[in-house]
C-alpha cells in the first residue's frame, strides 16, 4: 500500500511545524476559542482563555511529539519503560511554554487578547496523581528522559481521582475531599481509544499436563484498559516522549446475559465494578493495607503495560530472545512486581517458551528501585487474595519460589532459617507473597536511591539476597530533581540573574547544572550578593501575597522563613518541628520586652498531607494548627515568632514555597528517609538546611559544604540500640530532655487547648519514642540556634545561600536518569533531527 494515500504534496504543504510567531500563535488560540471550546470573545473568562492557550501549545507539542516517535519507530532503538502507580505532574502550561521556548511569545499573544499569561497559569488544576516524593521523583524523570532524548516512556493509571484535596476543621482536623481533577476537561491528554487491551481477573487456572510450567487460564471478569497519553516535552528538544495512563472500561457496558435475565442491577453493577479500578489513587504513602481494589489496580496497568510493550516490541519483526535487547522496564517500589509474573505468564502460557529461556528473559528485563527500609512499607499480598483475583500468577510464584529456594539449598546447605526469610512466601495465617523478595530475584540490577539508603538497603532487608546473588547486582542512583520546573519555572527571578551572571544561555546550564559552579566567585562580590538578596526577599513577598490572598493572614517578610513541607509521618518527625517551636515560644515568654528586641524573628510554616487512617499523624496536624491559633494571637511574642499550617500542600503550593525559604527542615530519625527529593529543591533556590545525617542530607552536605549545612542528632548506628534501650526503660523523658519535658507538660497542661486530645501524640514520645525525639531534642535546638546565630551575619548567610546553589549540580535529575542508562537500562539518546 501506497503511504501517504493520495497526493503526498498536499499533504506535504499542509503539514505544520511548531509555530513561534505571536501572530501564528494569537491565530491558533483565537481559533481553539471558536472552534475547540465553540465561545466567542465576548464572554470569554480565564478559564477559557486558558484552555484555548493550553489547546494552542498542545498543537505545538503534538507536532514535536509526532515527530519523536515516528523517529523512534524508524531507529528502532533499545526503549524503557518507567513503571510507576503515580505520577506528581502537577500543571503543565508554564513548563511546557518554557520547554519549548515559547514563553514569551505566548506572553505577548495572550496580551493582544486582553488576557495575562500568569493569570491563565493559575487556572489550570494540578495533575496530582500521587502521594509524594516517590511519585513526583518519577515526574522529574521523564522531564529529563525527554530532555536527553533518550527513548523512555511512562506508564501509569489515570485516577479519576487523584490525591484527595485537604480541608482543615476549625478545631484543626483533616478533613479529606475528593480531587476531581477532570472536571473541566483535561488538554493534555490524547484519549486513544483505539488502543486497548482486555485484561481478565479471577476465573480458573489449570496446568497443562506436558507443560514445562505452562497452564491455560479462562473465565473470571475481563475488563478494557484503553489508552490516553500525554506528551512529556524535553527542554529545548525537539524529543517529546510519551506518558501513556490506562483508565479500565467494562469490556461491553452491559452484560447482556444478565440484562435479559432480568438482571438489569446486576448488570450496571459489572460496568461500575471494571470502572472501580482506575478511580481513585490510594493515599496511603509508607503502608500497606492488602486491599483488593489495590491489587486490582496493580495487575490491570502491569497487564495492559506489559501487553503493550510486546506488541510494539513485535513490530519490530524480531525473535523473542532479543527483547531484552530492545526493552528494559524499570519497576518505580515494588507497586508493579506482578509484571514479573505476567510476563513469565505471557512466555509461557502464550509464546510457548521453557521455564529456563522464559526466566532468563524475565531476569534481563527489569530493574527495581526501592524507596524506603521502613518494614510497614514492604508490599505483602494475602496468598488467598492473590489465588482469587490471579490464580495463574499464584501458580507462577510458587513455581519461581520452588525453584529459586533449592538453588539457596544448594548454596547454603542447611540453612533453614535462612530459607524462610528469602521465601517468596512468607508462613503466617494468612500465608503472604512478598513483593520485595520478588522484585528482586525476578529484576537485573536493584538500586536505592542516595547512597546510605543503598548501604541500607543492602545490609539490612536484602542482606540475604546480597549474599546469594553477589553485590554486583545492588547499586545507587542518588535521586535528581528537574532544574527547569525546580528553578527556572518556579524562581524566574534568580534563573535570570543566573544566566546573566554566568553568562551563558538557561538552555544551556539547565541541562548541564554543574556549570552552576560558575556562581562561587560571585558570592565575594557585594552587588551580586546584593541582588541574590533582593530576589529571596521577593520570593517571600511573592509567597505572603498567596497567602494573604488565599487565606488572609498577613505574612511578617522582615522575618526568616522556616519551612517544613512533606507528608505529615512519624519518621519525618513534624513533631520535632512543633515541639521546638513551642519551646521557642516559651523561651520568648520568659523574656523581658528588651530582650525579646534581640531575638531574630522567624515564621514557620508546615504543609502535609496526613493518610486518611493515620490517626497520630492527623493528630500532629491538629497540634500545629492550635499551637499557631495561640502563639500568632500573643502580642508579646506575634512579631518574633509566628506559625502558619497551610493547607493542601501540592506541586503548586511548593513552587511558590521553595524559592521563599531561608530554612527548611529534613529531620527524619537518622536512617528512616531514603533520600529525600525537596531537601534538593530547596539548597538550588538558596535556602540552607536544617536536618539529619540521612539520606541526601549527607551527599547535599558533601557537595555544598557541612559549613553550610545545620546538621544534627544522632547518626544511624546509634539508633537501634537507643531504641533497644527504650523498650526496657520507658523514656524518663524528665531526666532524659528536662526542656522537652517541659515543652510536653505545657501541651498536656492545655496551654493549646484541651491538652487531653494530645495524650496520645505525647506518649508515642514518652512511651516507646521510636522515632528518638527525646534522644535528638537537645542537638535539634542547638543547631536552631546556630541557625539564628548565622542568620544575625546576613551578609555571610547570603554568601552560604549562594555557594549552596552553586553547588547543587549533581542533583539535576539529568544526571540520576544519564545514571539508569547507562549503569543500568544500556540505553542510548535519540535526538530528533540531528540526523
Ligand atoms: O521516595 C519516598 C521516600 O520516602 C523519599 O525518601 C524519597 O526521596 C522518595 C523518592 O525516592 N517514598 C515515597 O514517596 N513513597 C510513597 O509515596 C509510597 C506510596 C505508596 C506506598 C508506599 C510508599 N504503598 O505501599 O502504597
Amino acid at each position: 500500500e501506497k503511504w501517504p494515500r493520495g497526493d503526498e504534496t498536499v499533504w506535504k504543504t499542509n503539514m505544520r511545524g511548531v509555530d513561534a510567531d505571536v501572530g501564528n500563535i494569537t491565530k491558533s488560540v483565537v481559533n481553539h476559542v471558536q472552534t475547540s471550546l465553540a465561545r466567542q470573545a465576548y464572554n470569554l473568562d480565564n478559564l477559557g482563555a486558558y484552555q484555548a492557550a493550553a489547546l494552542s501549545v498542545r498543537d505545538n507539542m503534538l507536532v514535536n511529539w509526532n515527530e519523536t516517535q515516528l523517529h523512534y519507530t524508524r531507529k528502532a532503538p533499545k526503549r524503557a519503560y518507567y513503571l510507576s502507580l503515580e505520577f506528581l505532574m502537577g500543571r503543565t502550561l508554564d513548563n511546557a511554554l518554557l520547554n519549548l521556548d515559547l514563553k514569551s511569545q505566548y506572553k505577548d499573544g495572550i496580551n493582544q487578547l486582553g488576557f495575562s499569561l500568569e493569570d491563565l497559569l493559575e487556572e489550570e488544576r494540578d495533575a496530582a496523581l500521587g502521594n509524594g516524593g516517590l511519585g513526583r521523583l518519577a515526574a522529574c524523570y521523564l522531564d529529563s528522559s525527554a530532555s536527553q532524548d533518550l527513548p523512555v516512556w511512562g506508564y501509569g493509571l489515570r485516577y479519576k481521582y487523584g490525591i484527595f484535596q485537604q480541608l482543615i476543621s476549625p478545631e484543626g482536623n483533616q478533613l479529606e475531599a475528593p480531587d476531581p481533577w477532570l472536571d473541566n476537561q483535561n488538554p493534555w491528554e490524547l484519549p486513544r481509544i483505539d488502543v486497548n487491551y482486555e485484561v481478565r481477573f479471577y476465573g480458573q487456572s489449570e496446568r497443562l499436563p506436558e507443560g514445562h510450567g505452562r497452564a491455560i487460564w479462562t473465565g473470571g471478569q475481563e475488563v478494557l484498559a484503553v489508552a490516553y497519553d500525554v506528551m512529556i516535552p524535553g527542554c529545548h528538544t525537539r524529543n517529546t516522549n510519551n506518558l501513556r495512563l490506562w483508565e479500565s472500561k467494562p469490556k461491553r457496558g452491559f452484560d447482556l446475559n444478565s440484562f435479559n435475565a432480568g438482571n438489569y442491577e446486576g448488570a450496571v453493577e459489572s460496568s461500575n465494578s471494571a470502572a472501580a479500578i482506575t478511580s481513585v489513587l490510594y493515599p496511603n504513602d509508607h503502608t500497606t493495607f492488602g486491599k483488593e481494589l489495590r491489587l486490582k489496580q496493580q495487575y490491570f496497568w502491569t497487564a495492559a503495560s506489559l501487553a503493550d510493550i510486546i506488541r510494539r516490541f513485535k513490530n519490530l519483526g524480531k525473535s523473542i530472545n532479543e527483547f531484552p535487547d530492545y526493552v528494559a522496564i524499570q519497576l518505580n517500589d515494588t507497586h508493579p512486581t506482578l509484571a514479573i509474573p505476567e510476563l513469565m505468564r505471557i512466555l509461557l502460557d502464550e509464546e510457548d517458551l521453557d521455564w529456563n529461556f522464559a526466566w532468563q528473559i524475565v531476569t534481563n528485563v527489569f530493574f527495581f528501585t526501592n524507596h524506603t527500609v521502613l518494614p510497614e512499607a514492604l508490599e505483602k499480598w494475602p496468598v488467598p487474595l492473590m489465588e482469587h483475583i490471579l490464580p495463574r500468577h499464584m501458580q507462577i510464584i510458587y513455581d519461581i519460589n520452588m525453584i529459586f529456594l533449592q538453588a539457596v539449598e544448594k548454596k547454603f546447605p542447611g540453612d533453614r532459617e535462612r530459607l524462610a526469610r528469602m521465601s517468596l512466601i512468607e508462613e503466617g495465617f494468612p500465608k503472604q507473597v512478598r513483593m520485595a523478595n520478588l522484585a528482586c530475584i525476578g529484576s537485573r540490577r536493584i538500586n536505592g536511591v542516595a547512597e546510605l539508603h543503598s548501604q541500607l538497603v543492602q545490609t539490612t532487608i536484602l542482606k540475604d539476597f546480597v549474599e546469594f546473588f553477589g553485590v554486583s547486582k545492588f547499586g545507587n542512583v542518588t535521586n535528581g530533581i528537574t532544574p527547569r520546573r525546580w528553578l527556572d519555572q518556579c524562581n524566574p527571578e534568580l534563573s535570570k540573574l543566573i544566566s546573566s551572571t554566568l553568562k551563558i544561555d538557561k538552555s544551556v546550564w539547565l541541562k548541564d547544572l554543574y556549570k552552576l559552579k560558575g556562581l562561587v566567585k560571585f558570592a565575594e562580590d557585594k552587588g551580586f550578593r546584593a541582588e541574590w538578596a533582593a530576589i529571596k526577599q521577593r520570593n517571600k513577598e511573592r509567597l505572603a501575597h498567596h497567602i494573604e490572598t488565599t487565606l488572609g493572614f498577613t505574612v511578617n517578610t522582615n522575618a526568616m522563613f522556616d519551612v517544613q513541607i512533606k507528608r505529615l509521618h512519624e519518621y519525618k518527625r513534624q513533631t520535632l518541628n512543633i515541639l521546638g517551636v513551642v519551646h521557642r515560644y516559651l523561651e520568648l515568654k520568659a523574656m523581658t520586652p528588651a530582650q525579646r528586641k534581640k531575638i531574630n524573628p522567624k515564621v514557620v510554616f508546615f504543609a502535609g498531607k496526613a493518610a486518611p487512617a493515620y490517626y497520630i499523624a492527623k493528630l500532629t496536624i491538629r497540634l500545629i494548627v492550635n499551637v499557631a491559633r495561640v502563639i500568632n494571637a500573643d502580642p508579646e511574642t506575634k512579631d518574633y515568632l509566628s506559625l502558619y499550617f497551610l493547607p493542601d500542600y501540592s506541586v503548586s503550593l511548593a513552587e511558590v514555597l521553595i524559592p521563599a525559604s531561608d530554612i527548611s527542615q529534613h529531620i527524619s530519625t537518622a536512617g528512616t528517609e531514603a533520600s529525600g527529593t525537596s531537601n534538593m529543591k530547596f539548597c538550588l533556590n538558596g535556602g540552607l538546611l536544617v536536618g539529619t545525617v540521612d539520606g541526601a542530607n549527607i551527599e547535599i552536605a558533601e557537595e555544598v559544604g557541612e559549613e553550610n549545612v545545620f546538621f544534627f542528632g544522632h547518626l544511624t548506628p546509634a539508633v537501634e540500640d537507643l531504641r533497644y534501650q527504650h523498650v526496657y526503660h520507658p523514656v524518663p523523658v524528665d531526666e532524659a530532655c528536662p526542656a522537652l519535658a517541659n515543652v510536653l507538660n505545657q501541651i498536656s497542661g492545655g496551654l493549646f487547648g484541651d491538652g487531653g486530645v494530645y495524650e496520645p501524640l505525647v506518649n508515642t514520645i514518652r512511651q516507646g519514642d521510636y522515632y528518638l525525639v527525646t534522644d535528638d531534642f537537645d542537638s535539634y535546638i542547638r543547631a536552631l540556634a546556630m541557625v539564628d546565630d548565622a542568620y544575625m551575619d546576613r551578609d555571610e548567610w547570603v554568601k552560604k545561600s549562594i555557594n549552596t546553589t552553586a553547588n547543587m549540580g549533581k542533583f539535576s535529575s539529568d544526571r540520576a536518569i544519564m545514571d539508569y542508562a547507562q549503569e543500568y537500562w544500556n540505553l542510548e539518546p535519540i535526538p530528533v533531527g540531528k540526523d
